[in-house]
This record gives C-alpha cells, sequence and structure tokens, in this order.
C-alpha cells in the first residue's frame, strides 16, 4: 500500500497518534501460535517476514522513518484502528480480510493484537528439514511411457484456484475440468517442463508440486514443502537438461533451492541474504522474486527483489552451482523474455524502470525508467511492430500506463531500451496486473483488477498492437459478478477479471473472474479476434480461479 493511502486510511478512521494511548497486549501460547500460522501464511507475502515492509508497509510496534516518509508503529495505531484496517481492507490494496470471510472477527482482532507485538525470529529451513515433507507419490518406474490419454494434452490450461489451494486441468480443446489435484496453500503460479509433461506448482507456503501431464486423469506425483513462503518455479529447458531440474525461488528463507525434475528430490539450497546492488547494505530478507529459464545456456536467470541483483545461476553441476550476479535495481519483481529471448525484462518496482538483462553477453544491457508507476509486467507483451521492430510491453500497477519499449539494438538501434509508446488505460486509478498477447493475435488484453472503480475493474481492454491504442473496452456481463455472501449474511462482490491466457493456436484468450472462497467463479473464454465471448467454464470446484497457464505457451514462453 503506499504510504499516502496509508496515511489517508487512519486519518479516515479518526486514530489519534499518541503512545500515550498504548494498551498492554498479552497473548496466551495457543493465540501465538494461531497468529503466527495466520502471519506466516497470509500477511508476510506483503508486509515481510520480520515486519518491515515490502508490497505492504512497515507494521512494526515502533514508528519508522524512512526514505519515503514516516510510518506511525502498530502501538501508536493501537487495536481498534488496526481491526479497522484488517476487517475492511484500504484502498491502496490491502485486502479486507474479515469483509471477505477469510477471517472471523475473533481472528481480525487477534492479528490486530500480534501486530503491536514485536515480530518472532521467522521459521529457518534446512535440507534435511525439507526431506521429512518430500513425497514421492507416484515413482517414476510407475508413471506412463507415453501419453496415455487422447486429448491434445499440450493444449491444457492449468488454472490456479488460489484460496482452495488447488490446480484445475482443464482441456483446451472440449473445456472439459479434466482434474483437479491439490496443491500449497494460496498457490501462486504454474510453470512446465520443457517437455511440457511435466507441471510445477508453488505455494505461498514454499510447497512444490509436480502434476503428470501424461496420466489419463494428471495428478500430483510428487510433492515437498522447500521454504515457508515461496512465489517461484522454473525448470532446466537447455538442451541435454530438459525435465532434469526444478528450481524454486523463495521468499523465506530467503533462497533457491534446487530439486530434481521428476521426484522433486532436494539436490541444493543457496541463501539469497546479501548486500545492496547500491548502498552495500546487508539484507537478511532478499527475497527471490522471478525466476525464467534461459532456453540457450544451462541456467536460469534469478532475481532477488530487495538487493537489486540479477543471478545467472548455472545448473550444470547442480550441488556446485555457479553464480553470475549483475547489479540492477530495486526491488526486482516480475518479468519476461523479450521476442528473441535473449533479453529478459524485469521490473524494478521501487523505482519505476525495467532492467532489461543481456542473458547472452551475462550482462545488464539497459534500465529503463518507464514514466508509470510501479510496473507490473506478469511476463510482458511482445509485438513485432512495422516501425518500431519488436518491442515489450508492461503494463503499471500504480498508473494507467501500458508502456512499450524496444528490444532490437541490431536492427532498430533508434528505438533500443526506449519507451516507444505509452497507452493510457482510460479512466483513473491505475489498477492494472496483467497483460497478455500470443504472435498470432492482432491485440494485447489488459486486465485491471485492483482498480478502485468498479466500473473499470469489472471490464477488460483490448490494445491494437499497430496503432499502439486502446481499441475496445469490454465489460463482463453482470451475470457473472454477482456476489457472495458470508456466513453472517454480508455480500462480497468478486473482483473483475484477471490474468489471461491464450490457447495452443492463439485463438482464444481466457480469463477469470476473480472471485472469494465462498462461491465458484467462471472461467470466461473469448474468441481472440472477434472478442465474442464463446464459452463459459463454470464448474463448482473452480474457486478463486486466478493464474491461468497454456501446458505450449508456457514450455515455450509464448507471450
Ligand atoms: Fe504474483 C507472478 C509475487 C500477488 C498472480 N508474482 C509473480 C511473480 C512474483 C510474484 C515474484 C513472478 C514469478 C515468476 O515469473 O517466476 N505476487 C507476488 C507477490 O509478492 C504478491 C504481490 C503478494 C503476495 O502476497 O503474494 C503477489 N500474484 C499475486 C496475486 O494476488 C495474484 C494476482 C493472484 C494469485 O493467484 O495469487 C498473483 N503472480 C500471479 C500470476 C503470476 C504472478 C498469475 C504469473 C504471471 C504469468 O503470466 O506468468
Amino acid at each position: 500500500m503506499q504510504l499516502k493511502k496509508f496515511f489517508s486510511v487512519v486519518a479516515a478512521i479518526g486514530v489519534a497518534v499518541t503512545l500515550a494511548q498504548a494498551e498492554e497486549i498479552k497473548l496466551s501460547k495457543e493465540e501465538m501460535a494461531k497468529a503466527n500460522k495466520i502471519y506466516f501464511d497470509r500477511c508476510a507475502g506483503c508486509h515481510g517476514m520480520l515486519r518491515k515492509g515490502a508490497l505492504g508497509p512497515w507494521i512494526r510496534p515502533e514508528h519508522h522513518k524512512g526514505k519515503k516518509g514516516e510510518v506511525p508503529g502498530t502501538k501508536e495505531l493501537g487495536t481498534k484502528a488496526l481491526v479497522d484496517i484488517i476487517y475492511n481492507g484500504t484502498p491502496g490494496g490491502m485486502p479486507g480480510w474479515g469483509k471477505s470471510g477469510e477471517l472471523t472477527k475473533e481472528e481480525v482482532e487477534l492479528m490486530a493484537k500480534y501486530v503491536q507485538l514485536p515480530p518472532v525470529a521467522p521459521p529457518e529451513k534446512s535440507l534435511s528439514d525439507m526431506k521429512k515433507s518430500w513425497k514421492v507419490l507416484v515413482p517414476v518406474s510407475k508413471r506412463p511411457k507415453k501419453p496415455e490419454t487422447k486429448r491434445d494434452w499440450q493444449n491444457y490450461f492449468g488454472v490456479v484456484l488460489r484460496d482452495v489451494g488447488k490446480i484445475a486441468i482443464i482441456d483446451g480443446v472440449t473445456k472439459e475440468v479434466v482434474s483437479v489435484v491439490p496443491s500449497g496453500f494460496a498457490t501462486h503460479i504454474l510453470r512446465m517442463s520443457k517437455s511440457g509433461r511435466y507441471m510445477y506448482a508453488i505455494g505461498r507456503d514454499g510447497k512444490a508440486e509436480v502434476i503428470d501431464l501424461w496420466m489419463k486423469k494428471p495428478q500430483v506425483v510428487a510433492e515437498i514443502r522447500v521454504c515457508n513462503d515461496a512465489r517461484s518455479i522454473d525448470t532446466s529447458k537447455y538442451k541435454g537438461y530438459e525435465d532434469k531440474y526444478a528450481v524454486v525461488g523463495c521468499y523465506w528463507p530467503p533462497s533457491i533451492v534446487t530439486l530434481k525434475g521428476d521426484t522433486l528430490e532436494p539436490i541444493q539450497i543457496v541463501s539469497t541474504a546479501s548486500y545492496t546492488y547500491d548502498t552495500g547494505e546487508f539484507t537478511r530478507e532478499a527475497r527471490v522474486a522471478s525466476i525464467v529459464a534461459n532456453h540457450h545456456k544451462p541456467e536460469w536467470v534469478i532475481n532477488i527483489k530487495e538487493t537489486g541483483q540479477v543471478w545467472l545461476y548455472n545448473y550444470e553441476d547442480p550441488r556446485n552451482p555457479t553464480i553470475h550476479m549483475l547489479m540492477a535495481e530495486r526491488y526486482l519483481h516480475d518479468g519476461g523474455w523479450d521476442l528473441s529471448k535473449r533479453y529478459f525484462l524485469v521490473a524494478a518496482n521501487a523505482r519505476n524502470k525495467i532492467v532489461a538483462v543481456d542473458t547472452e553477453k551475462g550482462k545488464i544491457a539497459a534500465i529503463i525508467p518507464t514514466g508509470g508507476v510501479k510496473p507490473h509486467p506478469g511476463r510482458g507483451a511482445n509485438i513485432n511492430h512495422p516501425k518500431y521492430g519488436p518491442i515489450w510491453c508492461t503494463g503499471h500497477i500504480g498508473s494507467n500506463d501500458i508502456v512499450c519499449i524496444g528490444t532490437d539494438p541490431k536492427n532498430h538501434p533508434k528505438y533500443a531500451w526506449k519507451v516507444v509508446a505509452d497507452i493510457k488505460l482510460p479512466g483513473e486509478g491505475g489498477g492494472n496486473l496483467f497483460i497478455k498477447t500470443h504472435p498470432k493475435c492482432k491485440y494485447i488484453f489488459a486486465d485491471r483488477p485492483v482498480n478502485p472503480n468498479r466500473k473499470l475493474q469489472t471490464q477488460f481492454y483490448v490494445i491494437d498492437k499497430k496503432s499502439l491504442k486502446v481499441v475496445k473496452t469490454v465489460p463482463i456481463p453482470k451475470e457473472y459478478l454477482k456476489p457472495a455472501k458470508t456466513k453472517d449474511g454480508k455480500e462480497v462482490k468478486a473482483r473483475g477479471p484477471v490474468h489471461f491466457e491464450f490457447n495452443k493456436d492463439g485463438t482464444e484468450v481466457w480469463t477469470s473472474i476473480w472471485g472469494n472462497k465462498l462461491e465458484p467463479t467462471p472461467i470466461l473464454v473469448y474468441d481472440a479476434n472477434t472478442l465474442k465471448l464463446k464459452k463459459v467454464i463454470k464448474d463448482p470446484r473452480i474457486i478463486t480461479p486466478t493464474g491461468k497457464f497454456n501446458v505450449y505457451n508456457t514450455m515455450n514462453d509464448i507471450y
């Protein structure tokens, strides 16, 4: 949450920020254990394991004077104000945990008290700790030798069912739900092995699963909890290493964990705690953000958020990895390949910049200010533009800009690493999370699920790849946005559409309604050219569908 907004919320609820109000907080052993679990599962992702803030603000008991200004300590805010914030959320993006029914009133109160106590030491995890949770559910010898299904399994979609910790596998041709498998808590993303046979999932609780798509009914064949908090996973994609290794990037303990690709047996753990690239300050909580597998070298591009370093991690000898560190910018978050797959473009969201990594030369090619606020590319969208040549585009959470950057220094040097277009989404309030395209589609699609305006939040935006203009806004039919009811009878609205994915041949684009745990919400399939709603996938098991990953497009990094 932006500090300004945070303060306005605090002011709006009439909190006198004074230490004199400080109440004595005491929690029993059981309450502490419960609050710790809720905190490390739900809150640490935005506020940090040590509660020093990241995407969300600082929430430690003491007052904080940081570079961005002053933040009141939680002790100064007091229980009443904290209950209000935790229950109702804030306009800056903090979810209303009570309002949505995710936490009970008692749990909200417990958390309001807990955050006024000093932070507890977050849990550590060793290789042998990890091994305790490691399970090979179907041994490699018992797995199919060839696909058991007649379906086009490379056109399956893996859909994250975020709040129920499950993954739906949907046939991209028939739109049937082929399988729903369990995964970690608040599953985050899916990635595919080079062959596409294996689908990997990572939960926010650091639990990784591998699903075998060759099975008639795909199922989890191995799982392991490698850390307590994670967001990224990928696999080895270089020739000779296809499907051989998987890698998990952890938020806590901040580390990189290499696993065997088919069984998830842990091989190596490397801490990412290090020094900030610019001021050289030691940062224990140096979290691993995006990871991408290089198709041209046996390495992963691993982005370390707080230190602003990009690590080119060579996995040829995974017990003895070599790491080439590049000093980039802060806070590195999400990103994707350019059209040639030589450059990886990653958001440095605290500095409103994009870092272009030249993976062929092992150098930073450029660091480009976007002109927008909080770039959030997802994986971005590539265009081969008639004037600018290959360009890559990103949206922003904090402003209305979809910005495109030239990525071809060889043939289009005039435009390389420059913003060539700034496409404005209509209205106010930013709130874009994902954009997506396919080489065969003439449009880029953009969502806006965190825009505070209901109308803007519940439509999506279609950008013409040639004119680089928004040519259409598509409202979601009201029948798919009906509110759900909490136990105490309150109505909770589903957010609008979130995230897009294309089918294998690029003729359809899928989006999903970001609902809440109370009720299922649909996946909407649009014709990618006529923009007609072709199919609505509804299923009682499809609850909180967020990220959608087509097997073929994900294994080949098509976007
Ligand atoms: Fe994500 C990608 C981190 C919240 C859906 N998200 C990423 C990546 C990171 C990240 C580091 C890049 C992974 C990679 O490519 O290897 N996400 C975080 C957070 O820290 C954050 C802000 C807060 C949190 O508590 O987790 C967060 N993310 C969300 C959501 O709330 C989203 C919208 C819904 C959900 O299911 O969790 C969400 N994030 C996604 C998706 C991608 C992603 C769908 C992959 C995009 C793609 O097209 O590949």
